[in-house]
């Protein structure tokens, strides 16, 4: 996950050819997308165009199969059975979402085997959010309400994506993750309106879970490394700072109507720029979680090869069964 270099031998002489393309395919495809075409998998594509959509795809589906993680730590403690049974429905969407986009991803190429692999090996990334722990039940409420909170900011523009069939997965997704942004809102203002204890909790969570959720966007767009390349590919349609802005402006009253306070003193309203003006990021944290994993970033890693090693059987039995059923298929053939 940690790695800088998420290319596999394959995608990286894929990129190497990328010079020696024609400039006509690169010509013509630019029209296409410029004339805001959908580009779909059988279609003729730069290989940068491919390799660039496989890293954030992939990287988009780990996320959301490493982000199960935490919230499926509190099944067992969820206060009530009303609560296990909406975590668990959300938990199961996740991986639903998991699903969608390893097979968007599959369609450029890429075996869904090896992007689990690169996952398990730690060499592809996973969102920074899902590095940090959770150790209170107000955290999944904020999870919900600030992590499917920034989600839905960043992926309903994913839904106009240039890639048709990541743009297609990303419908549903952003319909479930509107759902889930509800329910941790939900639980948040249960919380903010209860026992003075309780309201601490929910501020104590939004306190941690704030400026991890403001990286969910990526590094300010003078550092960000793809965004010019994918805008013009329309792949991303705004900036990392121009989605990190619409978060901040939708978040801040919804934490006012709950009478929390968000952890930022330069927080303030803008009336020129119709905007919120906030504080500085710690970029620091953010490239440190990038490079070692933060604090939970090994022991999710360690979890889900727990689970892929447990799942050996179930795979197993699930290929043989497939086998099975093809040869009894071909004889009657
Ligand atoms: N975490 O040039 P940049 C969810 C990397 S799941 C980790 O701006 P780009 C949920 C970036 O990959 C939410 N890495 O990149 C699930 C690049 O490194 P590489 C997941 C990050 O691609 C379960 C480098 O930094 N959402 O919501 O133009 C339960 C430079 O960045 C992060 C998605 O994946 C980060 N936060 O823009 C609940 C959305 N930020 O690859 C909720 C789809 C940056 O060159 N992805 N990096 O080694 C995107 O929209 C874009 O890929 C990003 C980054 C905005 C994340």
């Amino acid at each position: 996950m940690y790695s800088t270099d998420l290319r596999t031998d394959t995608e990286k002489k894929a990129q190497a050819v990328t010079a020696s393309e024609d400039a006509a395919l690169w010509e013509a495809f630019q029209k296409r997308i410029d004339a805001g075409d959908i580009i779909e998998a059988k279609d003729a594509m730069p290989e940068k165009y491919r390799a660039t959509l496989v890293r954030q795809i992939s990287q988009h589906a780990h996320s959301e199969i490493v982000g199960m993680l935490p919230e499926g730590n509190w099944v067992t403690r969820a206060p009530s059975l009303k609560r296990k049974l909406i975590l668990l429905a959300k938990i199961q969407d996740e991986a639903g979402h998991g699903l969608y986009l390893y097979s968007a991803a599959e369609t450029l190429g890429r075996s869904r085997d090896d992007m689990v692999a690169d996952l398990l090996s730690g060499k592809a990334k996973f969102s920074t959010i899902f590095t940090y722990p959770t150790p209170t039940w107000a955290d999944i409420g904020t999870v919900g309400w600030l992590v499917d909170g920034a989600a839905i900011v960043n992926q309903i523009p994913l839904c106009r994506c240039s890639y048709g069939p990541y743009a297609r997965a990303m419908v549903r997704v952003c319909k479930e993750e509107s759902f889930h942004q509800r329910q941790g809102y939900e639980i948040v203002t249960t919380m903010a309106r209860g026992a003075p204890e309780q309201k601490a909790m929910a501020q104590e969570s939004l306190n941690r879970m704030w400026w991890p959720s403001l990286m969910m966007f990526g590094p300010s767009d003078a550092a960000s490394l793809h965004s010019s390349q994918n805008m013009k590919w329309n792949i991303k349609r705004h900036s990392n700072d121009v989605l990190r802005q619409r978060f901040i402006d939708a978040t801040v009253p919804q934490a006012e109507i709950l009478g929390l306070t968000i952890p930022d003193p330069d927080l303030v309203w803008n009336k020129e720029r119709e905007a919120y003006d906030f504080g500085e990021i710690n970029w620091d944290e953010f490239w440190a979680v990038l490079k070692d994993g933060g604090q939970c970033g090994k022991s999710r890693l360690r979890a889900r090869r727990a689970a892929h090693d447990n799942g050996t059987w179930v795979r197993e039995a699930a290929g043989a069964y497939a086998k099975k059923h093809k040869t009894r298929v071909g004889k009657a053939a």
